[in-house]
């Protein structure tokens, strides 16, 4: 069976050039799917079209998303952000969730469906919620900062085996009210959450930190897109079975 096929979702720039840092379809690959980027499209039937190609769904880094999807002013400690890639994001997430198609989000991934599913972020971790623990990071992208808890009887913790793992960090957004559905699976020292999922049958997990960067040396990091692709590699089974609609 072919593998996979993970729809990527990635920078959309003010002139709609779309751009994906490589480390994601690394992992991807790595993992045995086949990472495909999703491009800024201005027709909802081609949306539709991509989430019946696509096995899964993964919402990657980038810029803040605008604080007015999530109903709140604009501060000034947010960071830019990018009108056309947020409004992309939306409508695959929306199609997409209707689905029982896997999706995987990191760092501004894990945020975007957390707006998705009606929850807030914090616009700026260092001013509106300040701790002792860095979440942005000043050692390169690929080594490790702080560790996460896992939190007992979550996914993560079932997948992993151990109550903490080692990560890296560089965001400073974060995870205010948690979207509709969403519970926490790990959380830093200080309490931010680093790992959601969407409780239910759905598979639905987020990460804040960047296991793209680390899944090449350290396994227990590889295991979170081992798991995603199998996942994705299940439910297609599913479809081709006749078990479950495309
Ligand atoms: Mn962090």
């Amino acid at each position: 069976m072919m593998r996979p096929v993970i729809g990527v979702l990635a920078e959309v720039c003010d002139d709609l050039q779309t751009r994906m840092n490589a480390t994601y379809a690394s992992a991807i690959e790595r993992s045995g799917g086949m990472p495909l980027v999703l491009p800024y499209v201005e027709d909802d039937g081609v949306i539709d079209d991509f989430v019946a190609l696509c096995d899964g769904f993964f919402f990657t880094g980038g810029a803040d998303v605008d604080p007015a999807r999530y109903g709140e002013e604009r501060t000034t400690v947010c960071g830019e952000s990018q009108p056309n890639r947020d409004a992309l994001e939306l409508r695959v997430f929306k199609a997409a969730i209707k689905t029982a198609k896997p999706i995987f989000g990191i760092c501004r991934g894990t945020q975007l469906i957390n707006v998705a599913l009606g929850g807030t972020l914090y616009q700026d971790l260092p001013s509106e919620r300040p701790g002792d623990v860095a979440h942005k990071q000043t050692e390169p992208k690929n080594d490790f900062s702080h560790s996460v808890n896992l939190l007992a009887d979550t996914p993560l913790h079932r997948l992993v085996g151990v109550e903490r793992m080692r990560a890296n960090s560089f965001h400073h957004q974060a995870i205010k009210k948690l979207g509709v559905g969403l519970a926490v699976m790990a959380t830093a020292d200080d309490g931010v959450i680093e790992a959601v999922y969407l409780e239910g049958e759905r598979y639905l997990r987020a990460y804040q930190w960047h296991p793209e960067r680390l899944c090449e040396e350290d396994a227990p990091s590889k295991l979170l897109f081992d798991d995603f692709i199998a996942a994705c590699r299940a439910q297609k089974r599913r479809i081709k079975n006749g078990k479950d609609q495309a």
